[in-house]
């Protein structure tokens, strides 16, 4: 008799252990982390750890492409240029004429799921210029400054002091568009931008050296 119990004791032991082992909790967490279809490796708002999913799925994809903007301040010296936020210095950067709603625009080439935005404005004046900024996603180039029909993702009041560093804006669900645009409104002001980054999703591996290279970087 005891040792029927026992038996019982032990598969029922065994059948919570298979129960926890596999929770709805934990498969619904794991579908979500499927490479290439969502989830960063990041922080949440609260500085703690996501669980999943824990592979490097972003990568930075505004570095070089093409850029629309405001009107530069004093063309004719080429220090401001557009492309200037998206060059890779974070010394060089897009400054526009003081003209109403200033904006600046980057085309990432093709549609893309985006997690993370990083903004560098200017660091060594001018903070009170960085104000009322618009950060807008959208599918359709648009170049007349009139971006409502994109979608708003973030709108910063500011100021922008010098000490704050980067601007980051993360999106847990991420956003698709080909187009973000960054806008000033309802000013007559100057648009200063050093850095612009956007980090996106990768698409998935399709080749074994790809996979590859994403689990060397993992080690
Ligand atoms: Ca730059």
């Amino acid at each position: 008799m005891a040792n029927t119990a026992s038996v019982i004791f032990l598969a029922f032991l065994t059948l919570l252990e298979h129960s926890e082992s596999f929770s709805n909790d934990e498969l619904t967490d794991q579908v979500c982390s499927a490479v290439g279809t969502g989830g960063i490796n990041l922080f949440d708002l609260y500085g703690r750890a996501k669980r999943f999913p824990p592979t490097p799925v972003l990568e930075e994809v505004a570095f070089q492409k093409k850029t629309y903007a405001s009107p530069e301040y004093m063309p004719e010296q080429q220090r401001w240029k557009k492309e200037f936020a998206v060059d890779g210095n974070d010394a060089t950067y897009y400054h526009s004429a003081l003209v109403l709603n200033p904006w600046w625009l980057v085309d990432l080439g093709e549609q893309k799921t985006i997690y993370q935005v990083l903004l560098l404005s200017r660091q060594d004046c001018c903070p009170e210029r960085f104000h009322d900024v618009e950060i807008r996603i959208g599918n359709e180039l648009k170049t007349t400054g009139d971006f409502n029909a994109y979608k708003l993702i973030h709108f910063y009041t500011g100021p922008y002091s010098s000490a704050e560093g980067f601007l980051q804006c993360s999106f847990y669900n991420g956003i698709t568009g080909r187009y973000l645009s960054i806008q000033i409104k309802n000013s007559m002001e100057y648009l200063q931008l050093n850095t612009v980054r956007v980090y996106a999703a990768r698409k998935a591996p399709t080749h074994q050296n790809e996979l590859d290279s994403i689990y060397a970087q993992r080690k």
